[in-house]
């Protein structure tokens, strides 16, 4: 019944932020092996010292000691995540945090990008928190100074499978996000001298994450609130420009780059067709 429910599991997933375009074909052996979810916690986060060419090699064993004397498991590969944003981000491998924006929110102009490298297999299940800065649930930053405002956000991300040197996953329309922040809900807020979080017009919105949400089985389906941002809305700067993005990688948010504070977003990964 568990071996029924994971391939169902597996074959229902749906290619989600960019990527191929079609659902590979999924090994059997590893469906009723290891789940998903098993697959990515267990994954390593540390950068691998692996060669590559370690990953190209289906015939090699997912690591040493595993019981399986089969030859046909899946391969792993090593995967460079790029991302950006404004203000920061965390990014997950399933539940398994794989990099954390290395510079505080609380830092003015937090504009940095990170590069990290990991293994894992095929379909990946990557999570994202994404945060634009705030310094109170008025969703303000700069109170009382002549340039109070609301702040904006903005993230992009591109994933490599550094074993074929192709992006295999970026950030797009096809991400499914959620706002979990949203402040201020009357944009007269950014404009009042004693802004009060709670008290009209600087009323705020705040959710909990949603139990079991970096799950690869967790029910998305009302993820509906990712936006893709021209670049002239966002502009974005510092290590943007120091990452080389791939042209199908596009700067998303909620649908408002001000009042959307924080964003949760999922994004599944196939593997390409080879
Ligand atoms: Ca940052
Ligand atoms: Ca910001
Ligand atoms: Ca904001």
């Amino acid at each position: 019944m568990k071996k029924i429910s994971v391939i169902a599991l597996v074959l229902s997933l749906l290619v989600a932020c960019g990527g191929a375009d079609e659902v590979a074909s999924i090994p059997g052996e590893a469906a009723t092996s290891v789940s998903p979810t098993e697959a990515a916690t267990s994954a390593p986060t540390a950068v691998p010292t692996a060669s590559e060419a370690d990953a190209t090699l289906v015939d090699t064993p997912i690591e040493a000691g595993t019981a399986s004397t089969e030859t046909d498991t899946v391969a792993t590969s090593t995967f460079q995540l790029d991302a950006w944003a404004d203000n920061w981000f965390a990014a997950y491998l399933g539940e398994e945090l794989l990099v954390e924006d290395s510079v505080s929110i609380e830092t003015e102009r937090s504009f940095n990008a990170e590069t990290t490298s990991f293994e894992a297999n095929y379909p990946l299940h990557l999570n994202f928190i994404l945060k634009d800065f705030k310094e109170n649930d008025t969703g303000l930053e700069y109170i009382g100074e002549p340039n109070q405002q609301m702040g904006d956000g903005g993230f992009i991300m591109q994933l490599t499978d550094m074993s074929t040197g192709n992006v295999v996953a970026v950030s797009n329309a096809d991400c499914d996000c959620m706002v979990i922040h949203e402040a201020p809900l009357d944009k007269a807020c950014e404009s009042e001298s004693n802004p009060l979080a709670g008290t009209a017009p600087c009323e705020f919105s705040d959710s909990d994450e949603p139990n079991g949400w970096k799950l690869s089985d967790f029910d998305d389906s009302g993820w509906t609130a990712t936006t893709v941002h021209s670049a002239d809305a966002v502009q974005p700067r510092d290590g943007y420009d120091e990452i080389e993005w791939d042209a199908s990688a596009e700067l998303i948010w909620g649908p408002d780059l001000e009042t959307n504070n924080t964003i949760l977003c999922r994004v599944t990964v196939e593997a390409p067709d080879s």
